[in-house]
């Protein structure tokens, strides 16, 4: 009988234990997304040199958000070049301009990371063509 509620104490334990990792993981999951709408302005074509990209970000309910900070990063979908990077720190009207140098023509993967004041973070994947 000892023997039975010492046993039964040590699973309510790792019970709670589990609990508690489990709820730690779904928080940190939480904490990581951000649910946020991320769309580049390709309405003039793309072409080689310095060149400003725009961004649009906007929240779950379609507001604008303008205190969030925009990291890009160009690959070129061949290998052997390093990628570019361009930033900035404010939007205005959920529209962020972002200084950036497209440093040679032909297929470009741009990934925009949008992260919020609060941590939370999203990134969305761009294809896009770079005339030489
Ligand atoms: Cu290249």
């Amino acid at each position: 009988m000892r023997v039975k509620v010492r046993e039964s104490k040590f699973a309510l334990v790792m019970l709670i234990l589990v609990c508690v990792l489990a709820g730690c993981r779904q928080s940190a999951q939480q904490a990581d997304s951000a649910d946020l709408t991320i769309t580049l302005d390709s309405s003039a074509a793309f072409a080689v040199g310095k060149t400003e990209l725009t961004i649009v970000v906007k929240d779950a309910q379609g507001n604008p958000v303008d205190d969030a900070t925009i990291e890009v990063t160009g690959d070129m979908s061949h290998a052997g070049m390093k990628p570019e990077l361009g930033s900035v720190q404010k939007g205005t009207q959920g529209q962020y301009k972002v200084p950036f140098i497209w440093s040679m023509g032909g297929d470009w993967i741009l990934t925009v990371k949008v992260t919020l004041p609060d941590g939370r973070s999203t990134s969305k994947r761009f294809d896009v063509a770079v005339n030489s």
